[in-house]
């Protein structure tokens, strides 16, 4: 089964559409699935501990445009959770928090410890192959070590365990396709 990937688009019209045609284009029969943080809350994190229950308009970027591309299955991300905590509202309450398909886990990335430099702490999940995003940094994780890869090229996985952050729809135009068949994860990129 193929699968496209794809995480953190934080209400970017622009780029949610491009990734999504790019998808279409090169994995037609993909399932996608998102990764989490699909919009954009207005409020900081330190803010967001004293604010509430304020209009949604104030609380998440929602261009009338966005939602209506939101066709795919997606776990929640901590922008998700932020804007349900200062609107009170749950909106977002059915986003699971994480999503097993086959072969792998998929999760945002707020749901662990990152490091000072923005390293994953990886949890071991089982699946042990895990499917993020959270820092807009793409990367293939093995073993606390960060593993080359190059756009475009399927990576071939000989071990069980790896952890793979797919990047950010907003601003990057990034994804990945995973083929739970073939054993491959291909880091994707719109030109
Ligand atoms: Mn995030």
């Amino acid at each position: 089964m193929k699968y496209a990937l794809l995480g953190d688009l934080h209400s970017s019209v622009k780029d949610t559409k491009a990734v999504l045609a790019h998808i279409s284009q090169c994995v037609p029969d993909a399932k996608i699935i998102g990764l989490g943080d699909l919009y954009e809350c207005n409020i900081g994190k330190r803010k967001a501990e004293t604010i509430r229950d304020i209009p949604m308009k104030k609380a998440a970027r929602m261009p009338k445009e966005f939602a209506p591309l939101l066709t795919f299955p997606s776990v929640r991300g901590n922008q998700e959770e932020r804007i349900m905590l200062v609107t009170g509202r749950d909106d977002f309450k059915q986003l699971p928090e994480k999503i097993i398909i086959d072969g792998a886990v998929i999760m945002h990335g707020h749901q662990w410890r990152w490091t000072k430099d923005w390293l994953p702490v990886l949890p071991k999940t089982d699946p042990p192959l895990l499917f993020f995003g959270h820092s807009h940094e793409a990367g293939l994780y093995r073993k606390k070590k960060r593993l080359p890869f190059v756009y475009g090229e399927p990576v071939f996985l000989k071990k069980k365990r790896y952890g793979i952050n797919a990047g950010a729809v907003w601003g990057s135009r990034e994804w990945v396709l995973y083929d739970s068949d073939a054993k491959t994860v291909t880091f994707m990129k719109v030109d």
